[in-house]
């Protein structure tokens, strides 16, 4: 569905305009510095808190959802940095949540969570206050990861490579300039969620080639527990990115601690 609904708000929005108005955006923040920081200060992952109204495979997660308390909240907690669902249709996100998050004031590096398909995303995401977009090696060919990579430099957006199995590992794995891969424990096909999937593939060569380009890894989804943190950590991970379980919390920025 994001090709029709990229070609109709390229039309109401062309790169010209974009480009115009990026000479007035605000310069982006240092988003893999700041899970790096948080990686050392506390000698354990990096969190990336997801602001997500609801799931295809969960449906709605929160009935009172106010995007800016939730990022605030979650900012409070101790997040290094946030992800912010986009997506409309299946997520029930917005760019104007994005932006009005941007707008508040909240510190914490932005991730913008939006399936991108084409480059025009990427600098309607940079107007819109986003610090770091996601790849998902799974919809994008090779050539499109490299050729958004260098807009996204050319932007400022760090770019958050996705992958969910060992060929896709691989294969961004063979790209240049990549600083910061995804593992994502759930199946975007029929969304069943594993988090030994991380530690399977960082074992081996996978995770020396990580250690030795200085690749930072992100767990993805499907963490709960502490325990569930731990186990990503020891399985390599740097950072992780938690939405379901935060989100649901009666207070997002509590469920951090807990
Ligand atoms: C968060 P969870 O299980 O903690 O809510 O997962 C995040 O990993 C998940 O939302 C996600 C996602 C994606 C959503 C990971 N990759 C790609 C949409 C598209």
């Amino acid at each position: 569905h994001k090709d029709t609904e990229v070609t109709q708000m390229k039309e109401k929005m062309p790169l010209s305009v974009l480009k115009k108005a990026l000479e007035n955006a605000p310069a982006t923040r240092d988003f893999i510095g700041s899970l790096r920081v948080a990686n050392e200060r506390t000698g354990l992952p990096g969190l990336i808190a997801e602001v997500k109204k609801a799931s295809p495979s969960r449906g709605v997660l929160r009935e009172d959802f106010d995007p800016v308390e939730i990022a605030r909240a979650y900012e409070k907690g101790g997040a290094a940095c946030l992800s912010v669902l986009t997506d409309e249709k299946y997520f029930k996100g917005s760019f104007e949540n994005l932006e009005l998050i941007r707008k508040a004031g909240v510190k914490c590096p932005l991730l913008c969570k939006e399936f991108i398909v084409d480059a025009w995303q990427l600098y309607y995401a940079r107007i819109k206050g986003a610090d770091a977009v996601l790849l998902i090696a799974a919809v994008l060919p090779d050539l499109d990861i490299t050729y958004m990579i260098k807009i996204c430099k050319i932007l400022g957006l760090t770019a958050l490579v996705e992958v969910h199995d060992e060929n896709e590992f691989d294969r961004v794995l063979g790209i240049e300039g990549i600083q910061l891969i995804g593992i994502n424990n759930r199946n975007l096909g029929t969304f069943e969620v594993d988090i030994s999937n991380t530690k399977q593939l960082l074992e081996g060569e996978r995770g020396r080639i990580v250690r030795d380009k200085d690749i930072i890894v992100v767990g993805e989804s499907g963490l709960f527990t502490p325990d569930d943190i731990a186990y990503v950590h020891d399985a390599g991970c740097k950072a992780v990115l938690v939405g379901e379980s935060i989100v649901k919390q009666s207070d997002p920025g509590k469920g951090i601690s807990n």
